[in-house]
């Protein structure tokens, strides 16, 4: 029978390496939820895409860190109980893959990074779980002396490897596995499903505040322009696109962190609707609504006349899509996306403001992200 190796002080690289994941796991959990918490991060907008920034740092280091193992430091004989490597391992490798999936914006489809996301939740609170057991019966000097529950063995490459393999496997199959869509495909008799167009980017899910995306008809479609102006007009979406356009192309960036690079928007100017209405003198600011009858936005007159904003009816060179705003949306460029309103149905010029959507929660009315 072998020999339990004495009891003493770990190597000192492995030591760092588990003073390292405590802290970095307790500063990735902290900087997660202030970017899934609207509560929290509303507070930390001017600091968001920094924080975002670091939470992939973080994640990155983490990764690498769950790979140190694999160069085998620990001393020979050197027995660990066999939780204390499975679960981090088994958890770990998954949180990291969904967590790469939801990074690389551009990379995967929408519905791939929404279960990817739920996902990087889920697996990180039940990590998180463990942490606090495995936290508690350290300190608290509890030894387990069940072998059978509690079994010791050797860190061993092969058995670490597998067990990588199976964190990965599982999350390549959470993520891309939906068994509703196969159902769908079924019915189909397997022929695909029509595809997000050409060209079009795919964003990590298109956001709506009220339960689902207004379907808008473009033959019935009207943009009312009103408030105190001479000549309010109700534009049909024909003579929307008959106005002269203009063409944007602008990396959109929400205040949650994601964003997505050089997206072209086409769309009309706001000078064409103060030329047709004629505001009146002491008009300083014009409304949004949208058709979903929730969500409204505010620009002052002068930043809405700013070169870069638009009221888009296409994007990358397509008509909006319904989960896009269509038929048209506000937008602003150089501010948060929560500026960029979708499905306008209302432009409304007035000499005071209103307070937007996510402003009546507190995010600022002047969302500008980066140097003007
Ligand atoms: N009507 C409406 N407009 C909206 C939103 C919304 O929920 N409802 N979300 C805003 C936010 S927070 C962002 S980041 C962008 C996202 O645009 P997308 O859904 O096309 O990606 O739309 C903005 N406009
Ligand atoms: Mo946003």
């Amino acid at each position: 029978m072998q020999r339990q190796p004495a009891r003493g002080r770990w190597p000192r690289p492995l030591r760092y390496l588990h003073h390292y994941t405590i802290v970095s796991f307790v500063l990735l959990v902290a900087s997660g939820v202030s970017l899934y918490l609207p509560a929290i991060h509303r507070f930390m907008i001017p600091y968001i895409p920094l924080v975002y920034r670091l939470h992939i740092l973080l994640g990155l280091i983490f990764a690498m860190s769950l790979l140190v193992p694999l160069v085998r430091v620990l001393p020979k004989g050197r027995r660990l109980s066999k939780w204390d490597w499975v679960v981090p391992v088994l958890f770990g490798t998954p949180i990291v893959i969904t967590g790469l999936l939801l990074w690389w914006v551009s990379v995967f489809p929408a519905s791939v990074r929404s279960r990817a996301f739920a996902w990087h939740g889920w697996l990180t609170a039940c990590l998180g779980t463990w942490i606090l057991v495995h936290a508690f019966l350290k300190l608290s000097g509890i030894r387990p002396k069940s072998r059978r529950l509690y079994p010791r063995v050797d860190w061993e490459r092969r058995r670490f490897l597998r067990t990588m393999a199976t964190g990965a496997l599982g999350a390549l199959v959470v993520t891309t596995f939906d068994p509703a869509a196969w159902f769908r495909a079924l019915q189909r008799g397997g022929r695909p499903q029509a595809q997000t167009p050409a060209g079009v980017q795919v964003f990590p899910a298109y956001y709506t505040v009220v339960d689902g995306y207004p379907a808008i008809d473009a033959a019935t479609y009207r943009l009312q322009v009103d408030g105190d102006v001479a000549r309010p007009v109700a534009l049909t979406y024909e003579e929307l696109r008959r106005l002269p356009a203009i063409h944007e192309t602008q990396n959109f960036q929400c205040v949650t962190g994601w964003s997505v690079p050089n997206v072209r928007w086409t769309g009309v100017h706001l000078s064409q609707l103060v030329q047709l209405v004629k505001p009146g003198s002491n008009v300083r600011y014009v409304h949004f609504y949208s058709g979903d009858g929730v969500y409204t936005e505010c620009l002052r007159l002068s930043e809405a006349l700013d070169p870069t904003v638009l009221l888009a009816y296409e994007m990358d060179g397509s008509p909006l899509l319904r989960e896009q705003g269509f038929p048209l949306r506000l937008v602003v460029p150089k501010m948060y996306g929560y500026k960029s309103i979708k499905w306008v149905v209302r432009v409304s010029f007035a000499a005071d403001p209103i307070t937007g959507y996510w402003e009546h929660f507190g995010y600022p009315a002047e969302a500008y992200f980066g140097a003007r």
